[in-house]
């Protein structure tokens, strides 16, 4: 699929901030494809169908998630983990996008999970990063990301998971698969990550 049709999907699903949080997410992600040698053009892809289902009704989502492969489980857990799944299902059955890491980057979006793939990672940071992001600790990630992919989603998992933490809000397990699964690689490597 060609990037303006992808953009015509999504845009008239999504409200003018997120549209342009998602061109911003793209162009991230394929500034991240060229700096780690991956896909410039599924990364761009992926990047503009993450967001998708954002904004779809909940009992879309969840009817699409429960005819769906997709774990039930999600729905035990916040709505906003809905949306990335759902997108993975919908671009496949409605838009005949096959291409599994294409599905699965926009699947894990917002998650992570253990064993994430380059383009997985890629969309994961490029998410967190996007110029329009202010997250406390941002900048550093954003830092991190110009040398070390995998660093970088270790830290936006990290904070993630502290946010999450200090709001007394639940924590998908993938989030923290993902966050044992890049811990353990960067403390192999010898990496500082204290
Ligand atoms: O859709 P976006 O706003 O661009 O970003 P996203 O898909 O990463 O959604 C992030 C939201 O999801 C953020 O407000 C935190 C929330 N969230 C709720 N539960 C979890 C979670 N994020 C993760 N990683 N894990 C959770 O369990
Ligand atoms: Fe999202
Ligand atoms: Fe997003």
């Amino acid at each position: 699929m060609r990037k303006d049709e992808a953009i015509e999907i999504v845009k008239p699903h999504l409200k003018k901030e997120r549209f342009e949080h998602t061109l911003r997410v793209a162009d991230t992600a394929v500034q991240l494809a060229e700096k780690y040698d991956e896909s410039v053009e599924k990364a761009e892809l992926a990047a503009i169908l993450h967001d998708y289902a954002k904004y779809f009704p909940l009992e879309d989502m969840r009817q699409i998630i429960n005819g769906s492969d997709l774990p039930n489980d999600l729905l035990d857990y916040h709505h906003e983990l809905w949306h990335g799944p759902a997108a993975s299902v919908l671009i496949k059955q409605k838009h005949g996008i096959s291409d599994l890491d294409i599905r699965n980057a926009i699947h894990y979006h917002t998650t992570g999970r253990a064993g994430m793939s380059r383009l997985e990672m890629i969309l994961f940071v490029s998410d967190y990063i996007e110029p329009g992001r202010s997250f406390p600790g941002v900048d550093e990630v954003r830092t991190v990301a110009q040398t070390d992919l995998h660093h970088a989603a270790w830290m936006a998992l990290r904070n993630t998971i502290q946010f999450l933490v200090s709001k007394h809000a639940t924590v998908y397990p993938d989030t923290f698969y993902a966050y044992n699964h890049l811990t353990k690689r960067l403390n192999a490597g010898g990496n500082d990550i204290s």
